[in-house]
């Protein structure tokens, strides 16, 4: 036994029989032909591989090969409409950069070409000697929201079940975690309740923290499908363009949302807006909250957010008043330094009015990445399969049961969180890190010592579509994996449908879908038999099944891959009885109807807290706020895709722009297009300033783009969910050459 009480491993790495074929066939797997499922020339369907909508797109396939693709008219999600992203989704794959075979970091330093075999020994090889040396946990994963569902389980799997890690975590982490726990506390399952249908049935929609128009831009397009005329509301400080577009925009100070929803909560109380049939019957704790929000009348709110109390009496009245008002919130809300709470006090103001489980309503958290909603169900990191809880035994039984593995192999204690493993690096706990499909490098918080810390590792496998990512440069081992397109599996949009994506193009060179290199990884360690099951994707997406039967996720109605094909996307829960159902009963379902929860008494819990300041404050020498987030429909995260593409690259600004108000520039003496810099007490970088009033006075704008962005962001984070505050730090802006 080891330190973190999990087996260490012994032997060393080898080829198995996976390899051996691998070995024999140049190329591997086959992957470059059509698979015997599409014809040749066809147009099959498959779901968009970046944001969460899971838009519906037709691939034209010429010679087994696609071509092109154009927004599906079949499914309800999309309705025939794409953003440029999705338009554009087939050119990344095409980059010089993509890494087309395995790289090791020879004696020299440098990353040189190497076979499968080698790689893989290099790596499991490497593994076991640091386990050996510091104990099973020593060695961590971090992967992604990006992947399809299928691989996050292997994954999850190999590396916890079979090669005895304790601690791996996913970019969701940064981006998901504080809804993940509101949703629990609240509901008692991370189960987001909405369907987009009810963008287009609310007479009011409030929008927290969310740039819909950009972030989201089909989302937006059923928003604008809406026929009710709706009241919307946007709580941004910024003036985004989904803001120009609210009828309310409700301009805060940053980080006063828990005071703002607050005091929006005492005005629904006093006015008597209060549903109490549905409270009574629904929910538990709201004796707490009426007591609690005494504290929040409108003019303390009022001076706390910046907004007149006019403003706060509108939109109580509005949300009063309201018969469907459904409530959106993203990354405004997530990533903050009291995000639960935050999500929390929206959530209670959905069960105080009422106005959850029917049409057009819901306390609604909109996920980013395409298959955020696979991660957080079975990637195995936060929660063990299907929302199970590592720690429960009758949980560990279960799924050893069902997967057919020694209850012994699944670790009893949660992972460590992904700021709590960058900790264990720079304590020496950790000693090797394998991250999959994210660039910790350039999206972390506070990179000032990231970089350090991941030269001071003695092993970095990152496993990536490209070379050139600013965390590949940094591995000791590259492995190069197949993107969206080149391989099987399906992902759960942000409405909990399922949908497929499929191998429609050869990955190039010796790529291979991240499927494949999990294992080849198990075969390579020596632990192959336990997963001899999970032979591929399908078969995979079987085991899934069975492991969310009987859950709120339930999916046991979906017997298989032809099943999501013909209906386009299924949304769980979807079990034997909904297979009886006419297909339009289906298509588009909503969770909580009837005002029942999957907590153990079947109620809704409200939770209030005491709001807190940030942790970093703005001074005279730092005197602005940063905030970072998306720069347009165009770009995604650290664009190691979209800046592939010369259409996409047409679309947004070539050089990184920071946005200023008008009040603040001036006495600045600075102008737009004016070579700034931009200092927070950690970093600086230069960008062009872009004067204009659609960012509050007192802040500036960031887009999260560029890699120099998060040297300035500062590491705080929600003590319930460990999530990121990436939208809050102190930095002053000055022009350059002047
Ligand atoms: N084009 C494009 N689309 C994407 C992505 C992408 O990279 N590019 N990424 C996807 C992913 S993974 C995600 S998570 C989503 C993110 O989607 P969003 O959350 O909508 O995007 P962000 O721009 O990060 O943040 C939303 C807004 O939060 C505001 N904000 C900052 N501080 C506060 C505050 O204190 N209170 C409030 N109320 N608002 C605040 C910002 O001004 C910003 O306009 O987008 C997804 N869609
Ligand atoms: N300042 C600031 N920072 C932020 C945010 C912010 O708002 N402000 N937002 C945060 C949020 S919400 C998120 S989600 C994160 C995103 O941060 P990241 O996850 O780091 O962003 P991506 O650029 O999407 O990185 C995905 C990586 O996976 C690779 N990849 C794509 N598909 C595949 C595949 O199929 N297999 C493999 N193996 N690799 C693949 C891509 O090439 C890319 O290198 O950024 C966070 N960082
Ligand atoms: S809105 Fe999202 S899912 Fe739809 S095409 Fe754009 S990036 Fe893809
Ligand atoms: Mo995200």
């Amino acid at each position: 036994m080891t330190r973190g009480g999990r087996r260490a491993p012994a032997g060393r790495g080898r080829d198995g029989p996976l390899t051996r074929d691998l070995l024999r066939t140049p190329g591997g797997f086959g992957l470059g032909q059509v698979p015997a499922r599409l014809a040749p020339d066809a147009l099959t369907s498959m779901v968009c591989g970046f944001c969460s909508t899971g838009c519906l797109l037709d691939v034209h396939l010429r010679d087994g090969r696609a071509v092109n693709l154009t927004p599906s008219t079949r499914s309800p999600v999309n309705l025939g409409m794409a953003c440029p992203k999705g338009w554009e989704a087939l050119t990344p794959l095409d980059a010089p950069d993509r890494a087309t075979t395995p790289l090791v970091r020879d004696g020299h330093g440098r990353l040189q070409p190497a076979g499968w075999p080698d790689a893989l020994r290099e790596m499991c090889d490497r593994i076991k000697a640091i386990q050996a040396a510091h104990g099973a946990d020593s060695v961590a994963f971090l992967s992604t929201g990006q992947i399809p569902t299928e691989e996050m389980a292997l994954l999850g799997a190999v590396a916890k079940l079979g090669m005895g890690m304790v601690h791996g975590d996913g970019n969701t982490r940064q981006c998901m975690a504080t809804s993940v726990v509101a949703h629990k506390e609240a509901f008692g399952f991370d189960a987001p309740p909405y369907t987009y249908a009810d963008f287009e049935a609310s007479d009011v929609i409030v929008l927290v923290g969310s740039n819909l128009a950009i972030a989201h831009p089909i989302m937006w397009e059923r928003v604008a499908r809406n026929p009710h005329r709706p009241e919307i509301v946007v709580v941004d400080p910024r003036r985004t363009e989904t803001a120009m577009a609210a009828t309310q925009h409700l301009a805060l100070r940053p980080k006063s949302d828990l005071v703002l929803l607050y005091g929006i909560a005492h005005l629904l109380i006093e006015r008597g807006w209060v549903d109490h049939d549905f409270v009574a019957a629904s929910t538990t704790g709201f004796e707490a909250v009426r007591e609690a929000m005494r504290a929040y009348p409108p003019d303390v709110v009022a001076a706390e957010s910046g907004l007149a109390v006019e403003q706060l009496e509108h939109v109580a009245a509005t949300i009063g008043r309201g018969e469907r008002v459904s409530f959106w919130w993203t990354m405004g809300v997530n990533q903050s330094h009291q995000g639960v709470r935050t999500a929390q006090a929206i959530i209670n103001l959905a069960l105080m009015t009422g106005n959850i489980g029917r049409p057009g309503t819901g306390a609604n958290s909109i996920t980013g990445q395409c298959n955020a909603m696979g991660s957080r169900l079975y990637s195995a990191t936060t929660s063990l399969f299907a929302g199970r809880d590592f720690t429960d035994p009758d949980h560990r039984a279960e799924v050893a049961r069902i997967v057919g593995v020694p209850v012994e192999c699944i670790p009893d204690r949660p992972s460590w969180s992904y700021d709590r493993i960058v900790e264990g690096i720079h304590r020496g706990e950790i000693k090797g890190l394998w991250v999959i499909a994210t660039n910790s490098a350039h999206s972390w918080i506070n990179q000032t010592d990231l970089h350090e810390l991941l030269d001071r590792l003695d092993l970095l496998v990152v496993q990536d579509m490209y070379r050139t990512t600013e965390t590949a440069q940094r591995a000791h081992v590259v492995l190069p994996a197949a993107g969206w397109g080149e391989k099987d599996g399906t992902f759960i949009s942000s409405e909990r449908r399922v949908g497929l994506v499929k191998r429609v193009r050869a990955a190039p060179g010796q790529a291979l879908a991240d499927f494949a290199i999990f294992k080849l990884v198990a075969d390579t360690w020596g632990c192959a038999d336990l997963f001899r099951r999970w032979s591929d994707p399908e078969a995979v997406f079987g085991i899934l099944r069975e492991l969310s039967a009987g859950r709120p996720c339930d999916m046991t109605g979906i017997h298989g891959y032809d099943d999501i094909e013909a209906a386009g996307g299924i949304q769980w829960p979807y079990v034997a009885a909904d297979r009886e159902r006419p297909a339009a009963e289906t298509a588009e379902r909503r969770l909580f109807a009837g005002g029942r929860f999957p907590t153990p008494d079947g109620r809704a819990r409200f939770v209030v807290d005491e709001p807190v300041a940030p942790v970093e404050r703005v001074d005279a020498q730092y005197p602005l706020v940063l905030l970072t987030g998306r720069g347009s429909s165009s770009q995604w995260h650290t664009q190691t895709r979209t800046a592939k593409s010369p259409t996409l690259r047409l679309l947004h600004p070539s050089e990184l722009h920071v946005e200023v108000h008008p009040d603040d520039a001036a006495p600045l003496g600075i102008e737009s297009h004016d070579e700034v810099e931009v200092r927070s007490r950690r970093a600086h970088l230069r960008a062009r300033a872009f004067v204009t009033p659609t960012v509050p006075p007192g802040s500036v704008f960031l887009p999260m783009h560029d890699p120099a962005v998060n040297r300035l962001t500062f590491a705080s984070f929600d003590p319930h969910s460990r999530q990121p505050s990436y939208k809050h730090c102190a930095v002053a802006v000055r022009p350059v050459g002047r």
